[in-house]
């Protein structure tokens, strides 16, 4: 008999996603994913002043909010017809570059690392870290005490298949730890630049309106190479045990197959050639991007339905909280009237399909270290291993883009804002494929629409019934225990959902 299970929230993952799944002869059947909240951006932006845009949509996101200013400054760098300096451009790679890094330090970490490392295996540790013991003496007192209410962020967990080696584990917990003052090291190197974060206020269209000095350039460089040390030596390892003591979550997971890149990280003044190159993968097929093809359906989302399928330059966001077959406040962005999943592992294969050397130097090394084939990349653990991959190609890339940076030099174009005007502010948030649709009237904005990375991975059904990838991915996996569905939460937690940003 089908059995449904209800995890809600889930938990680790930024915002209030609720999934529900009916399992059936100890395998996922059907699944829904719901955002649970609304947030209104779309409707505050209405009639204020476009260069609050930057601003204000920061405020999505405390985790990306780089990506939101850049979409929105983007959007209205193609609005007022600004050409950067390649300073501006070089800055604005620099300080996307280090968010991005801090991002996917936070999922692994702090969001994803604990449904595999056990962090009980402290309780026994026998060396001397004072940092270790002191975790060690607030471990046992929460496994000694059987609290009734036990305090997170690390227990009361799932049992579940963890890791069994005993020193991997501890590793995995001494890097936890060290995680943080990484993260702290990235959000200083964007602050540098862009003024604070999160919500940076130097991040502006026509550039940046910081200065580059000669002491800037040397402060982000140390930096950095604190950062690059980490992910060569412990972030890339940890991944790789994780992966190699859960193989078989590379056979769990697989999401919808389609996937959805609109490139990032200019590498010109022209933008033609980006870092991470554009492209979608429909079935396997590499086609070239066409936003034309993007709409959002609304059938199962709570918005009125008479907005349904439109392109986002035309797109509307009106609630309807009571409405009739509705289960989430995400709407459902297609693709060719495709679901699309998007993010680190979209990326990896897009760039693989259309034989990127940059990607390729560091992927095909990965894949014969870890004698995997690229096909198992698109899975559960696929997706940790894609999103491994990126930090040590864009940290490895941010000594390039540091020397190329010219000190004295203008990082700052000037520009109007003109009366009447359209923009699109395409990016890659580190969940995914980002963009923004902008439309000035009388010189405010008229209507403002963001597509964001977890509205896509995470949507509900489309108005023709059709799941959305994470959905997809979910139906099929394996479950040991229905009281305990761990698998449940590894699969979803694997596409990094930040569902604040999703419902936004
Ligand atoms: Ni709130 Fe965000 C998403 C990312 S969108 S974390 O989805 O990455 O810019
Ligand atoms: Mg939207």
């Amino acid at each position: 008999m089908a059995r449904i299970i209800e995890i809600d929230p889930v938990t680790r993952l930024e915002g209030h996603l609720a999934f529900k799944v009916e399992v059936e002869e100890g395998r996922v059947r059907d699944a829904y994913s719901s955002g649970e909240m609304f947030r209104g951006f779309e409707t505050i932006l209405r009639g204020r002043e476009p260069l609050d845009a930057q601003q204000i949509t920061q405020r999505i996101c405390g985790v990306c909010p780089i990506a939101h200013g850049s979409a929105s400054i983007l959007a209205q760098d193609d609005a007022y017809g600004i050409t950067l300096s390649d300073n501006g451009r070089l800055l604005r790679n620099l300080i996307q570059a280090a968010n991005f890094i801090q991002s996917h330090l936070i999922h692994f970490y702090q969001l994803s690392a604990l449904d595999f490392v056990d962090i009980a295996a402290v309780a026994d540790y026998q060396g001397s870290d004072p940092v270790l013991l002191d975790l060690k003496a607030w471990v046992q007192k929460q496994l000694s005490a059987k609290l009734v209410y036990p305090v997170a962020p690390f227990l009361p967990r799932y049992s579940g298949d963890y890791v069994l080696d005993h020193d991997t584990n501890i590793m995995g917990v001494r890097h936890y730890l060290r995680s943080l003052e990484m993260r702290q090291i990235a959000h200083q190197m964007v602050s540098l630049f862009a003024g604070k974060v999160p919500h940076a206020p130097a991040l502006v269209p026509g550039g940046v309106t910081e200065r580059v000095t000669a002491r800037k350039l040397a402060y982000f460089g140390a930096k950095l190479d604190k950062l690059r040390q980490f992910i060569d030596t412990a972030y890339l390892a940890d991944v790789a045990a994780v992966a190699a003591s859960h193989r078989h979550y590379f056979r769990i997971g697989k999401g919808c197959g389609n996937h959805l890149v609109y490139g990032a990280l200019p590498m010109s003044a022209d933008a033609k050639d980006t870092f991470f190159p554009s492209g979608v993968l429909m079935g396997g097929r590499l086609e070239a991007l066409d936003t034309d093809k993007i709409t959002e359906h609304l059938r199962h989302s709570l918005f009125d339905d008479a907005s349904s399928k439109r392109h986002p330059a035309v797109g509307e966001t009106a609630p309807r909280p009571d409405k009739a077959g509705a289960y989430s406040w995400l709407k459902a962005p297609r693709y060719a009237g495709q679901p699309m999943e998007v993010g680190p592992l979209s990326r990896i294969l897009v760039a693989y399909a259309r034989g990127d050397q940059r990607i390729l130097s560091v992927v095909e090394p990965f894949l014969k270290r870890t004698g995997l084939l690229l096909e198992e990349l698109d899975s559960a653990m696929g997706r940790h291993a894609a999103r491994a991959i990126e930090p040590k190609l864009v940290a490895d890339q941010c000594v390039e883009w540091l020397s190329q940076l010219r000190p004295g030099e203008p990082a700052f174009v000037d520009f109007q804002v003109p009366d009447q005007a359209r923009g699109v502010g395409l990016t890659e948030a580190p969940r995914g494929a980002l963009g923004h649709w902008l439309t000035i009237q009388g010189g405010k904005i008229a209507s403002y629409q963001c597509v964001v990375p977890t509205t896509w991975n995470c949507s509900p059904r489309d108005d023709d019934g059709v799941m959305g990838p994470v959905e997809q991915a979910v139906v099929g996996t394996p479950i040991a225990d229905p009281d305990n569905s761990i698998e449940v939460a590894r699969v979803v937690r694997s596409f990094d959902p930040c569902l604040a940003c999703a419902v936004h």
